[in-house]
């Protein structure tokens, strides 16, 4: 579609090809349909409706309510959950708003630390909520797992009004029933405690039947943002268990009425007017989801992880945890290859594959100059790469990382990425070559709706 000659456009195209030349590592991110792309740009955007289906603070909603009720509708079928707010803009404001709905400020929240792996929003001390709630975090044990004694000793010591499970640099599969039974077992008043999962890395692989669901096992509430392993906009979604109730009309701070607590606590608690082309989009890609082919995906992205780790491995990439569970791996490429894992992300970009710098538990190099580098298969799964291809992409990434360390190894007091990598700039092209070619035998699904 050509309709301007705004700069902009042209900026987007240059993106579009960034995109299709290269192979996106990034476990968070994915490729959207056509469909979703077609409903995020959609005169939807126009329209103001504060409020949820039937109970708006604007009129003309009649269309919006019908998208916004099948979108509801699509996710709770995905994940059998008893009720689904679509509005939260986003994962963090989705877990805001859980936070708020259930813990009045001073409450204590356990939950997974970021160093071990958790997530910015779950109490790292430069966000809001770290300043509103006490968050106490619990770590990882050597491999990798979750340190189930760390986290049964911290509850009964901290006595928690949630506990999240959640993270965003973890490979393992968690164990929900424990978490349910230690939180059973420990707490002096269960009914003051909720369990709340944030899913977003693993929602898609969960709507896939690939990953277990913790609505299963007794957690309140799940979580997501919408568009990693999900594949739809950029948004969150919040899950829970309980009641449905009226949302504008106020009910007793109990478990059961969680779904009406919360859908108070994102609007008109933390978010205004909700994004309802955003909201469109979302239904449509829950719509794809629940196809059968959704779940061939989830599984592939999990089969495509697997034997990329293991192809890691065997070029000698230590992993954390020894490989994955799930879609994610983490390298340690400082005790692989001598290397860091800003040097190696910026190298890597270099030659088309996009992934990113990621601390390890207990890292020494700090957020700018970690030890480690964070990959997943969900979007080159998306475009169809398959486990021959993951074999290619290791073998890529071990002379990418062996460029890296003879760099460092020429200039140790070297510290600016790009300069020590301009002598190896021959090599790194002929690299830039191969992958090219292989990413344009795998279009993206949609570039323009
Ligand atoms: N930024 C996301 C990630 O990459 O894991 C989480 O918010």
């Amino acid at each position: 579609m050509q309709s301007s000659k705004d700069e902009i456009f042209q900026i987007i195209d240059d993106e579009i090809i960034r995109q299709s030349e290269g192979l996106e590592l990034i476990p968070s991110e994915n490729y959207v349909s056509g469909d979703v792309l077609r409903a995020m740009g959609s005169v939807l955007t126009n329209k103001y409706s504060e409020g949820y289906p039937g109970k708006r603070y604007y009129g003309g909603n009649q269309n919006i309510d019908r998208i916004e009720r099948l979108a509801i509708e699509r996710a709770r079928q995905l994940f059998q959950a008893d009720h689904a707010n679509v509005q939260p803009h986003s994962g963090a404001n989705a877990n805001e708003a859980v936070y708020f709905a259930w813990c009045k400020p001073g409450d204590t929240i356990l939950a997974m630390s970021l160093p071990a792996g958790g997530h910015l929003t779950h109490g790292s001390p430069v966000t809001r909520s770290a300043k509103i709630y006490n968050f106490i975090g619990y770590g990882v044990d050597d491999n990798g797992d979750i340190d189930y004694s760390d986290l049964e000793r911290l509850a009964k010591e901290h006595q928690p009004k949630l506990i999240l499970v959640g993270y965003s640099a973890f490979m393992k599969i968690p164990d929900f029933q424990r978490v349910r039974e230690i939180a059973d077992r420990v707490l002096d008043n269960p009914e003051e405690t909720i369990l709340m999962a944030d899913m977003a890395h693993v929602a898609g692989l969960i709507a896939g039947g690939a990953h277990p669901n913790p609505l299963g096992f007794g957690f309140n509430v799940m979580t997501t943002t919408t568009h990693k392993t999900l594949r739809g906009p950029r948004g969150g979604l919040i899950l829970s268990q309980g009641k449905v109730s009226n949302p504008l009309h106020k009910v007793d701070h109990t478990i059961e009425n969680l779904p009406t607590l919360i859908d108070r606590a994102v609007f008109p608690g933390t978010q205004g007017g909700p994004l309802e082309h955003v909201i469109a989009a979302k239904a449509v890609a829950f719509g794809e989801d629940l196809r059968p082919e959704f779940k061939t995906y989830a599984q592939n992205i999990v089969k495509n992880a697997k034997t990329l780790a293991r192809e890691l491995a065997t070029g000698g990439f230590i992993l954390q945890g020894d490989g994955t569970e799930n879609h994610l791996i983490l390298v340690n490429v400082k005790d692989s290859f001598g290397i860091d894992g800003k040097t190696y992300e910026v190298a890597l970009d270099k030659v088309g594959l996009t992934l990113n710098a990621n601390a390890l538990p207990s890292d020494k190099g700090g957020a700018f100059r970690p030890s480690g580098v964070r990959l997943g298969t969900p979007a080159m799964t998306t475009r169809g790469l398959g486990e021959a291809e993951m074999k290619t992409v290791a073998n890529w990434m071990k002379q990418v990382a062996e460029i890296c360390s003879q760099a460092h190894e020429q200039q140790p007091e070297e510290t600016g990425d790009e300069a020590l990598l301009v002598p190896y700039e021959d090599s790194l092209a002929q690299i830039r070559t191969e992958v090219r070619e292989l990413a344009l035998k795998f279009p993206l699904p949609a570039t323009s709706c």
